[in-house]
């Protein structure tokens, strides 16, 4: 591909006058200052090189019927682009007289489409658009191929000069422009080519321009890969949530355009707590955010509140949901296209047009309510997530609150309900959670005082099957048992400051009690986690059956259990089997007997993963899902049918 060099075009002779000389001017300065174009003259700035010539071909994506791009990395360390847009225009450029490919290829900002001709959304990248001018006067050598009008043109640059005319060196079946550059080793600290820097971008293109290929070959190593994205930003969020467990298939879609600026979006909540929303102004990534996030995420606010409250998800006299609350597990991409975009901060990643933030509300907001209207049960699913993390959020601001109230009344008294033990050795004492006062009075009764406390619940004030972790923290009684405990809960639990060594739950065998079991467990998982996890809470197993035979009585946990015992016997005896409906038919002797004498009781050491499950269970329990409630209670209800045999 030798391109001859014609005398009579060398620099600054005069053919092209003062335009040459300022073109000329304009390439030095690029040289000389390039950190002013491409930020820097590392990595990031050799990369800037290649952003900036695929953007240009993305234009054509935009606004000429591009569909394919080729990016190669040569082994002779220069990259090609590859394109089938319309082609750089060739035709005389009137204001130097020149072929216009020359004059994109050496007039700094040139590379912006001047003119104006080009149809629809004439966008120009903001950040890269410093035009392939830029690039030209950054590399060692340059190759320009255009295919338009039947014809292959072709022009080739040294340091941003032209090495010679552009020419016709063949035909052409098809429209489209090729861009090879080797980058300056002058200008460049580093000009190897990152194989992930290179795919990752044109993976984003790919993904931000849904339905054109990129293919991208390493001839350094033989790599390939393609990306191809029909549904662009909807692949784009499933990419993303590829790792995640969503809580709805279908993404949500949104598109609209106002005022020259196309909007689009999609949106995919997965069951995490992280919000990832990525947005993008003319294929770049707005890292910093701007006036169309603020726009988006006023839209995703607004919708949702106005969703729930429609649906009666949340309570009139309840407090709406917050941003916070909103972007839980929320997966999106924004994506403008748009004219003069102004970008602001630190790294010129933040948007600033004004306008943008109402033109971005109004068309999510629409797009959004559109979706929910007739997706109810994603909807549904949706505003459940959000209203979850409402509670949960509201749960941990009254954990704090009520940790700071405790502090401020640390050296109060403890409480009244409490019956103490006399011991202050953490580790041989044990604080009894008791469910209902007459069982609790019993236990207070029959208890060793010496090492073991007993703390009653009134169960019914719990009333469990409504009752949420912000009501639960503001039940007198479980405040009442964390002072008694002593150590804080939330982020200022402290397992050091436990006044006992084992807190054993006592509930009655029915459905109630294991209500409120599930209810202190899933407590005791959120706020008192070190508890759970360093095994300090246990299960008291109270006995279902006493079989009386002669003076004696046996204690059985299990109707298995009775079985044996009953065959063990035999049947000549005079036998009586007692059945125990709650921890309120025992008397105290029996409650120490079965229940509460470490020498004969039996105990159940709490897991973490009971822990976890009972936090499951407590989700169906507390959900608004009525469906899985009636399933779990009519498995507990068959679960103590089974007890009543
Ligand atoms: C100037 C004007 C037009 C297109 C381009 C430049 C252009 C530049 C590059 C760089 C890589 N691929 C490219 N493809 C096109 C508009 C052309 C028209 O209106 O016909």
């Amino acid at each position: 591909m030798a391109v001859q060099k014609k005398e009579g075009q060398a620099a600054g002779d005069g053919v092209y006058g003062a335009n040459q000389i300022q073109i000329l001017e304009g390439l030095e300065a690029v040289r000389k200052r390039p950190g002013m174009y491409i930020g820097s003259t590392d990595t990031h700035g050799l990369h800037h090189l290649f952003f900036e010539v695929i953007d240009n071909s993305i234009d054509e994506v935009l606004n000429g019927g591009c569909t394919r791009i080729i990016v190669t990395i040569h082994s002779d360390g220069s990259l090609s682009v590859w394109d089938n847009g319309r082609g750089i225009p060739v035709d005389i450029h009137p204001k130097t007289g020149r072929p216009a490919l020359e004059a994109v290829l050496t007039i700094l900002h040139a590379g912006g489409k001047f003119g104006g001709t080009a149809s629809g959304y004439k966008v120009s990248g903001g950040l890269h658009g410093v035009g392939v001018s830029v690039v030209n006067a950054l590399s060692e050598w340059l190759v320009a191929e255009v295919r338009r009008d039947g014809h292959l043109y072709r022009q080739r640059f040294s340091r941003g000069r032209p090495d010679g005319d552009m020419e016709v060196v063949g035909p052409a079946s098809d429209t489209g422009t090729t861009i090879r550059f080797l980058p300056d080793a002058q200008i460049f600290e580093t000009t190897e080519w990152n194989w992930d820097t290179v795919t990752h971008r044109c993976r984003e293109l790919a993904f931000l321009n849904g339905g054109v290929r990129i293919d991208v070959k390493d001839e350094r190593s033989d790599k390939d890969v393609s990306y191809y994205f029909q549904g662009g930003l909807q692949a784009f969020v499933e990419h993303l949530n590829k790792t995640k467990e969503v809580i709805h298939s279908r993404v949500i879609t949104i598109s609209g355009h106002a005022d020259q600026t196309l909007v689009e979006a999609a949106i995919q909540y997965n069951d995490g707590y992280l919000e990832s929303i990525y947005t993008f102004v003319n294929n770049i990534n707005t890292a910093e955010g701007g006036t169309h996030l603020s726009g988006f995420r006023s839209a995703l606010t607004r919708c949702l509140n106005d969703y729930a409250r429609k649906n009666g998800l949340i309570k009139e006299n309840e407090e709406g949901l917050t941003g916070d609350d909103v972007r839980e597990g929320c997966t999106a991409v924004l994506s403008l296209k748009m004219v003069n975009p102004q970008f602001e901060g630190q790294t010129k990643t933040k948007l600033g047009n004004s306008e943008t933030r109402g033109i971005v509300e109004s068309i999510v907001t629409q797009g959004l309510t559109q979706f929910m209207e007739e997706n109810p049960a994603e909807a549904r699913t949706i505003v459940e997530k959000c209203v979850n993390a409402a509670r949960a959020r509201e749960a941990a601001r009254k954990a704090r609150e009520l940790t700071r109230r405790k502090t401020a009344l640390e050296s109060a008294s403890l409480p009244g309900k409490l019956a103490d033990c006399t011991s202050r050795n953490p580790d041989e004492c044990e604080l009894y959670i008791v469910e209902g006062e007459s069982a609790g009075g019993t236990a207070k009764q029959g208890r060793d005082r010496r090492f073991q406390a007993i703390m009653p619940l009134r169960g019914k004030i719990l009333n469990v099957e409504k009752a949420r972790m912000d009501k639960i923290l503001s039940n007198a009684e479980i405040r009442s048992m964390i002072t008694a405990m002593g150590t804080g809960v939330g982020d200022e639990f402290d397992l050091s400051k436990a006044r006992y060594g084992k807190l054993i739950i006592m509930t009655d065998a029915d459905v109630d009690g294991a209500h409120i079991r599930t209810l202190l467990l899933t407590f005791f998982y959120r706020y008192m986690r070190p508890l759970v996890e360093q095994g300090h809470v246990f299960i008291a197993m109270p006995p279902l059956y006493g079989v009386k035979h002669g003076k004696q009585i046996e204690y059985v946990h299990s109707d298995k259990e009775l079985e044996e015992v009953l065959n063990r016997l035999g049947k000549n005896k005079n036998i009586q089997i007692q059945r125990y409906k709650g921890l309120g038919e025992m008397d105290a002797e029996q409650l120490w007997e079965t229940t509460m004498n470490p020498e004969t009781r039996t105990l159940r050491r709490l897991t973490l993963a009971d822990a976890v499950l009972a936090d499951e269970i407590f989700g169906i329990l507390m959900g608004e899902k009525v469906e899985p409630r009636r399933e779990f209670i009519e498995e507990h209800a068959r679960e103590v049918q089974n007890l009543d045999v």
